[in-house]
């Protein structure tokens, strides 16, 4: 849950200019750095180290570096259950408090706490953190994959990602101090269905701390006109409760409406705790080659993003959010993917307010499975996905599950690597559709179990290149194809060109800004006329960060239809005209 301030619980942001320095010769564990550290210079936190400094090496050096502040415990923290959460480490967090080791994470983009309760004094409290961003064949995502004469040269790049990013790395999103009550709420989990005319919501909370048979949880749903309280019985420290709320104000992009659920923790005659979340109403669904929202049909119109900007890398950056929201309600989008990784739980928030559709993604990207160590993978892909879920699962927002972006799957043994995913996916969250995207197609063994189909596709850029019209005859042949093999609902979950800002050709050239513009407008044209094709996702929403490599001139991707100072390409425009239009 994310941290409140409220009546009975506060957070204090550990942001702001921490002690950091490289250990390129991996010593500093063994000397006891995690007791605190000489020699380190400011920092920002939250944002990735890579381009906030400006040594030779500094930009591409993905650690081990070390991360140091002090900070007092705030007034009334006292005496209350304390802990410390990370909103997210690229890749590997080592963490120690006052000396004393927490505890280790693995994985970048994802939130983890750890109890600090009994290692924390009124003042000067040291608070250190190593952080390992190093690429590995044994990593998710991987990278530093040995390579294979199968692959052929040039499309290696520095530092040597298995996928088509800058691997920014450090304390990217904001450390918090969190202090609760020792009888407290620690898990709401909100399930919103349709019966008739009425909306239904059923709320499970899970509790810590309360004596058995002494605790009561009260919830209050309030908005558009309910005013809806029930009082639930704990059990064994969960509860669980049906509210129905009659002619209910649907969630949707066009009006996201969200209620306000309140959870109170009641012992005895007390309120020992409470609990606000912002709810939506609404439910998602695939039948046949549709995908339902509240029982509509529903078409995906937008964009796969990243969280790059100058110099911050990928730090957690707000203005940068309500930027990217403001082009995408420009544009005529209704929805985006998380490619590649999950993203700030501040971004939710806000597709919740503003109402977007968004399919949430695993970092499972670049997953290759001809080398040793599937088991591992398959691991962590497991823990990833299922801190996805417990993370962004109240989201109305969240339509639908990825637990992967382009794995090579063509081979057999990624049939049952994500049957296992697949299941988890589903028994954790049984109302939204689960999906991966492909660069397969036709030979992706996995779409026959998921949901959706969603394809990656670039003909006319990196095949057909240059040709425009070759292309978009290869997409729809191989649409075609596609649905009917699986018959099941496909988006088209990446299409795209690079154009140089400002490079302009007639007849279109590849790079130009016409020649992007043009390809988009001619897929979605193809597009139109597939009935099973709900949803196009263009590739990229802005130009972004990559490693240094042949084919990615000044280490970039421009494949953004805004450049990465978020100004619009021709691309743009055009498709404000194509789907404001709608
Ligand atoms: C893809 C990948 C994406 C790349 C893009 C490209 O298929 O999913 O990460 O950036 O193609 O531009 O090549």
């Amino acid at each position: 849950m994310y941290p409140q301030n409220n009546a009975f619980r506060q957070y204090f942001d550990l942001s702001g200019f921490w002690d950091f320095r490289f250990d390129p010769d991996d010593q500093g564990q063994a000397a006891g750095w995690g007791e605190g550290f000489s020699g380190g210079q400011p920092l920002a936190v939250p944002a990735s180290w890579n381009d906030q400094l400006f040594g030779d090496s500094d930009r591409d050096n993905l650690g081990p570096a070390w991360y140091q502040t002090t900070f007092n415990l705030p007034w009334g923290f006292a005496g209350q259950k304390l802990a410390l959460r990370f909103g997210s480490v690229n890749y590997i967090a080592d963490v120690w408090l006052n000396g004393v080791s927490l505890g280790r994470h693995e994985g970048g983009h994802m939130a983890f706490t750890f109890d600090a309760t009994p290692l924390l004094a009124q003042s000067d409290n040291r608070l250190v953190v190593r952080v390992d961003g190093r690429l590995a064949p044994d990593r998710v995502p991987p990278g530093n994959i040995p390579p294979d004469p199968k692959d052929g040269f040039g499309t290696r790049s520095l530092p040597d990602a298995s996928f088509d990013f800058f691997p920014f790395c450090g304390i990217q999103r904001p450390v918090l101090l969190v202090a609760t009550p020792h009888e407290s709420i620690v898990d709401v989990t909100v399930i919103p269905d349709i019966q008739g005319d009425a909306g239904h919501l059923q709320v499970v909370v899970q509790t810590a701390g309360v004596a058995t048979g002494a605790g009561m949880v009260n919830l209050t749903l309030r908005g558009f006109g309910a005013d809806i309280q029930q009082l639930e019985k704990l059990a064994e420290g969960r509860a669980e409760a049906q509210l129905v709320v009659p002619q209910p104000a649907l969630w949707s992009p066009q009006h996201p409406n969200l209620y306000t659920l309140t959870v109170e923790l009641v012992a005895g005659d007390l309120v020992c705790d409470a609990y606000g979340l912002l709810v939506g109403i609404r439910t998602v669904a695939v039948e046949g080659n549709l995908l339902l929202l509240n029982g509509e049909p529903i078409y995906l119109r937008g964009f796969c993003r990243h969280e790059d900007f100058p110099v911050t890398g990928r730090g957690y950056l707000p203005p940068v959010i309500v930027r990217d929201y403001e082009l995408m309600k420009w544009v005529g989008a209704n929805s985006f993917r998380t490619t590649h990784y999950p993203y700030s739980e501040q971004t939710l928030d806000l597709a919740d307010r503003l109402g977007f559709l968004v399919i949430d993604e695993t970092q499972a990207v670049g997953l290759f499975f001809n080398e040793g160590g599937l088991e591992r993978r398959l691991e962590l892909c497991k823990q990833f996905t299922g801190e996805l879920i417990a993370r962004d699962k109240n989201h109305p927002s969240v339509i639908a599950w990825s637990l992967a972006n382009e794995p090579h799957s063509f081979r057999p043994v990624a049939r049952d690597f994500f049957r296992q995913l697949c299941d988890l996916a589903r028994s954790l969250d049984a109302t939204r559709p689960v999906t991966l995207v492909s660069m397969v197609g036709v030979g992706e063994e996995a779409f026959e179990f998921l949901d959706l189909v969603c394809l990656n596709r670039y003909f006319g850029w990196y095949t057909q290149s240059g040709d425009l019209e070759a292309g978009a005859q290869a997409l729809s042949a191989e649409l075609d194809l596609l649905y009917a093999r699986f018959k099941k609902p496909v988006i088209l979950s990446e299409f795209g060109a690079d154009a140089l800002p400002g490079h302009h050709a007639q007849p279109p050239e590849m790079f130009s800004e016409e020649y992007q513009a043009e390809m988009i407008e001619g897929y979605l044209q193809v597009l139109d006329n597939k009935p099973y094709v709900v949803g196009a996702h263009v590739w990229n929403l802005c130009d972004f960060k990559t490693g240094q490599a042949v084919h990615r001139m000044n280490a970039m991707n421009y494949k953004g239809v805004f450049t990465r100072d978020r100004r619009p390409k021709l691309a743009a425009h055009r498709l404000r005209e194509l789907w404001k239009r709608k």
